[in-house]
């Protein structure tokens, strides 16, 4: 790869001011956009560039814009969202994103904006990311003083508010729809979909929620075009991808390389392979909220299609790696505490089946489960599973449940013979 997609900062780098962004190029897309470019012409680029969601999902970035009414009747405002509830555990990289370079997410928003003709747009930040939301704030006002935001946006026609919305600290609000209640002052719960946002989010008008990974390859779409991004990428999908390893690894970190790296690349290289005494046992390659691969899956490309068919997913891309020395009853059962915990209560599956599951692993990992608790295990990997819930977030924590109960299996039955975590 000749440059980096986005202009990623390593941690301790001071982050770009606006002067030090447009002297890297910053600004130029949006000057392109604005100067020739139809807001169709953005969205086509957009969908022909191949982009998926990088929040989780991987939904067409230009299949969804393209949902949006264009028509002279269509409801106003509009409103675009970056979704900045970075909450998905082992998941860091768009903290890095906007602590490093929050200009780029900015110019990133501005395009998605124009792209839909949107009106008015927030940032909906993590609450906990406080040294982002310093960055965001400086930047938001530099952009106005310098005529990138509000009225007539660089002599155009087109203007654009930008608002910066810090969360509570839900994991729920990564959802779209809870984000779109706790932006309107409700409580962040989801939202029956449909209608999409696209049709009816926030205040019921068109709304576009986009990661910020997503908004921040829109600007070097626009400079570079289709072509570009698509070389840019080793596999079926598009584009670069911030990948991330976390757990006992040298070089624990988070790396922009070129979509479709295969796991093994991505632990031995960047990551610096396992550390001295430890072997790998599993891999979360997206988060939490994905099933675990095991070694015989290190060739394995990390892109939405090649890790699909292993029967999980890529998630956000940023893996979390399990060792031969950490229990994998505790670690799943240390996932559960989580997701019962962020639970939102509306759907009684999620609400009253994630602290049974914490409950049920608990007792294992103490020694006083049963055969029956594996039973009750399975079930509810089914009953919290995809179509029983109102949203994704139990189907997510099943995840690396079910996996868990079907690649680590002996280490589950060891702590019922034992009764002890075979690993204490
Ligand atoms: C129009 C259709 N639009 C889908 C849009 C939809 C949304 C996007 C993705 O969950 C995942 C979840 C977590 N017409 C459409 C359509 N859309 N069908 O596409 O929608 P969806 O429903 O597939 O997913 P989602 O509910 O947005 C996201 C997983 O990501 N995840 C979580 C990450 C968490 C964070 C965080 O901490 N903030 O990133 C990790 O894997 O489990 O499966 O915009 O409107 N027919």
């Amino acid at each position: 790869m000749e440059r980096p997609l986005t202009q990623f900062i390593h941690p301790g780098c001071p982050p770009f001011d606006l002067r030090e962004y447009e002297m890297t190029g910053g600004y130029a897309a949006l000057r392109k956009a604005l100067g020739g470019m139809t807001p169709m012409e953005v969205q086509q680029l957009v969908k022909d560039s191949g982009l998926k969601g990088r929040g989780g999902a991987g939904f067409s970035t230009g299949i969804k814009w393209g949902v949006v009414p264009m028509d002279e009747h269509a409801p106003h405002p509009k409103y675009l969202i970056a979704n900045a509830d970075e909450m998905e555990p082992g998941t860091f990289k768009d903290r890095l994103l906007l602590e490093g370079n929050p200009h780029q997410l900015i110019e990133g928003m501005i395009l998605a904006a124009y792209a839909i003709q949107a009106e008015v747009s927030f940032i909906f930040l993590r609450w906990a990311y406080k040294k982002a939301a310093q960055l965001l704030r400086k930047s938001i006002h530099e952009a106005y003083v310098a005529g990138l935001l509000g009225k007539n946006i660089l002599g155009s026609r087109f203007s654009l508010e930008m608002h910066l919305h810090t969360g509570v600290g839900r994991y729920m609000c990564g959802e779209e729809t809870a984000l779109l209640n706790a932006l309107e002052g409700k409580r962040a719960t989801p939202r029956a979909k449909p209608p999409y946002p696209q049709l009816s989010g926030l205040y019921g008008k068109p709304t576009i929620v986009n990661n910020v990974e997503t908004l921040c390859n829109i600007p070097h779409i626009v400079n570079n075009g289709v072509s570009w991004f698509r070389g840019l990428s080793q596999s079926a999908d598009s584009g670069t991808k911030l990948y991330g390893v976390s757990g006992k690894v040298n070089n624990p970190g988070c790396w922009e390389l070129p979509m479709g790296v295969t796991i093994r690349e991505l632990i031995e290289e960047h990551a610096g392979g396992m550390k001295n005494g430890y072997r790998l046992k599993g891999v979360l390659p997206g988060g939490a909220s994905t099933d675990f691969l095991t070694a015989d899956h290190l060739d394995v490309k990390m892109d939405f299609t090649d890790v699909q068919k292993t029967g999980s997913r890529l998630g956000t891309g940023t893996m979390v790696v399990l060792d031969d020395a950490t229990c994998p009853v505790g670690f799943v059962h240390n996932l559960q505490h989580f997701f019962a915990q962020e639970s939102c209560g509306l759907c009684t599956p999620c609400r009253e089946g994630l602290p049974w599951v914490e409950k049920m692993l608990l007792s294992l990992e103490l020694g006083t489960g049963t055969g029956q608790d594996m039973e009750l295990l399975e079930m509810h990997t089914q009953m919290l599973g995809p179509g029983n819930t109102f949203c994704a977030l139990a189907p997510g924590a099943m995840e690396p449940l079910q996996s868990a109960l079907k690649y680590f299996r002996d280490d589950f039955e060891k702590h019922i013979s034992m009764h002890r975590c075979p690993y204490d």
